[in-house]
């Protein structure tokens, strides 16, 4: 149980935002108070519904007056306990939604650029570019839920990062407030600007621990009129990473190539009640492509190449834009959704270099025998990142500790996409060594002297049961 907010911040809040966006009771809190997976879960003492900038800054400026702790969330689609109440916390906190700041400015075609507030949903930016003829670059499979500010505080990637990079690279300004109500940033959309450290680049990833982002300026990209989509089973997963070689270099049109192991790929089609429209396999590839002619014939000759016992290729389904492709499309986007449908999941989200795939889902696979669980995995095979889910997993520390270090050992990340949140603090040390440690909490503390932004996320003293 969380201690009430003072009478003094809780009357001085309800003149900011008014009673109908500041929640106390327990019923109104409880949806902000639980991840997704639903394995991180705490309480707090309101929850803060701001619906403009200066709302916002007028918000944590009482916080930091009265001491009272903040977490940012967005969708709350975060993946790592990052977005929720800590179970266990010191003194009154405040869960700050930032999905009020919904405005949505007009698409800049000249510029390619749009702004948007930071609780806008990807889809939403998505459909707004769209509406006028171009794209946005990133998606993955939380789009209605998942927030503009949310995607930039864990710089999130999904299946387009072969093509146009993560979030980071997609935010030409950026507005945000400190934990003291000062307002910062520019949303001019300089693709340019070399004026010492770059403001979008140092909250992309921040994880709510250095400001609250309330809006974005974001790239967009062409929208394409042709799309085809390959799912391709092969022998193995060596002869998966071997076709990605071919596929980067032979197609200018590569949208994303997604990963599914065969784990994944039973789980989602039982889930789906439906199975996969190739032969069985060892590794399962989805590629996209996609451009402004049609690059089926393009497609079709590279994967020709890989025909044959050398390339590993069992199977190919090959489907056009429609129903049928939409149904391809989710034996990947529906995993997540079919994992969560099985049980609670513990979570890994690594990356190594891709000629180190194959050792590691060996030890993943290892580490599920030794200690307990059903291994789950996927992810986005380019960028050599697996999504490693264990269903009923015994000892959620022993098995993090061991396929954490075998990453660290091949010159991976503890997390390629989701963030550490409070779920991979402990195991900061294996990635980041004392003085980088250092640099980042001097960092923080520049930023948040009083340490009331999302404490215990992006901590190496964090733990699992947190
Ligand atoms: P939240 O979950 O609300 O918050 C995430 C973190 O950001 C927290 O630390 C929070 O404090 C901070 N934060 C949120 N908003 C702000 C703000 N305005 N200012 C400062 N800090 C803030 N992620 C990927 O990268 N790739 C994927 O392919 C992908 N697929 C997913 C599929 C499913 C089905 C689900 C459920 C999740 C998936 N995710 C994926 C994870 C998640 O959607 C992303 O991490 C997303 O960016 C989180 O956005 P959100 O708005 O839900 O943020
Ligand atoms: C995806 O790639 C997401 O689908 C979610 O990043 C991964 O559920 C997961 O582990
Ligand atoms: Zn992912």
């Amino acid at each position: 149980m969380q201690p009430d907010l003072s009478s003094g911040s809780y009357t001085d809040l309800l003149a900011v935002l008014g009673p109908d966006d500041v929640l106390v009771d327990q019923d109104l809190r409880a949806g902000y108070e639980v991840d997704w997976t639903r394995r991180y879960t705490g309480t707090c003492s309101a929850v803060l519904r701001p619906r403009t900038t200066a709302q916002v800054a007028e918000v944590l400026r009482i916080c930091a007056t009265h001491q009272v702790a903040v977490i940012p969330q967005g969708g709350n689609t975060g993946l790592v306990g990052g977005s929720v109440p800590r179970a266990h916390s010191h003194g009154p906190v405040v869960v700050l939604s930032t999905r009020g700041l919904s405005d949505l400015g007009p698409v800049d075609s000249d510029a390619m650029q749009v702004t948007v507030g930071a609780g806008v949903t990807l889809a939403a930016w998505r459909n707004a570019a769209r509406a006028a003829g171009v794209d946005a670059p990133l998606d993955f499979a939380a789009r209605d839920s998942a927030t503009i500010g949310g995607a930039i505080a864990t710089n999130a990637g999904g299946s387009r990062v072969v093509r146009y990079g993560t979030m980071r690279s997609q935010v030409v300004g950026i507005e945000a407030v400190t934990i003291t109500g000062e307002i910062v940033g520019s949303l001019a959309g300089l693709p340019k600007e070399t004026v010492g450290p770059h403001l979008p680049s140092v909250l992309a990833g921040s994880e709510g621990t250095l400001a609250v982002i309330t809006r974005a300026r974001l790239r967009l990209v062409p929208r394409f009129s042709h799309t085809i989509t390959a799912l391709v089973s092969l022998d193995s997963l060596a002869a998966a990473v071997q076709m990605l070689g071919r596929v980067r270099a032979g197609l200018g049109s590569l949208d994303s190539v997604e990963l599914i192991l065969p784990g994944a790929m039973e789980l989602v089609s039982a889930h789906l009640g439906r199975r996969p429209p190739v032969a069985k396999g060892s590794a399962y590839v989805m590629i996209e492509c996609a451009d402004h002619v049609d690059p089926t014939d393009d497609l079709l000759a590279v994967l020709s190449t890989l025909d044959g016992p050398e390339g590993g290729v069992v199977d190919t389904a090959v489907t056009t834009e429609g129903p049928s492709r939409d149904q391809l499309m989710e034996f990947r986007d529906r995993i997540t959704e079919a994992i969560n449908a099985a049980g609670v999941p513990y979570k890994l989200d690594v990356a190594v270099p891709v000629a180190g795939l194959p050792a590691l889902v060996e030890i993943a696979e290892q580490a599920a025998v030794t200690y307990g669980g059903r291994l789950i995995p996927f992810g986005h095979l380019a960028e050599g990142n697996l999504h490693l889910n264990y269903l009923e997993a015994g000892d959620p520390a022993a098995i993090a500790e061991l396929v954490l270090t075998a990453v660290a050992a091949a010159g991976g990340t503890i997390s390629a996409e989701h963030g550490v949140g409070v779920a991979k603090g402990p195991w900061l040390r294996l990635v980041r060594s004392s003085a980088e440690l250092a640099v980042m909490a001097a960092m923080r503390s520049a930023w948040d002297p009083t340490g009331l932004l999302n404490p215990g996320v992006l901590s190496p003293v964090s733990s699992v049961a947190d």
